[in-house]
């Protein structure tokens, strides 16, 4: 290998990353000029359930992928995931984070 040669591998093992960050970069872009609803799951105990204003009240465990702490908290919630739910049962649950965060999926533990 003479040093030419050398020179050219050595600058093509060094552009490749700065080209792969470049990408990374315009899909991070994009991803801020629409974000996607945050979703977290967790597990908690029921409190309360209103299936007429489509409401449910947790004392949750705190949820990792949002940051949240435990807390006592009401969510929205689509009714139909409120049948055969009762206060006193320990559930686990997927969150979607927002203004008014929503229960997506409910399942008694
Ligand atoms: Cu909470």
């Amino acid at each position: 290998m003479n040093a030419l040669s050398l020179i050219i591998a050595l600058s093509l093992v060094t552009v490749s990353p700065a080209l792969a960050q470049a990408a990374g970069g315009m899909a991070g872009m994009s991803m801020d000029a629409a974000p996607a609803a945050k979703l977290g799951e967790g597990v908690g105990e029921v409190k309360a359930v209103d299936t007429k204003a489509g409401r449910i009240t947790l004392h949750h465990a705190p949820v990792a992928a949002l940051g949240w702490p435990a807390m006592t908290m009401t969510f929205r919630i689509d009714p139909q995931l409120l049948q055969g739910i009762k206060p006193g049962q320990k559930v686990k649950f997927t969150v979607k984070d927002g203004e008014a965060p929503e229960v997506v999926a409910l399942a008694p533990l």
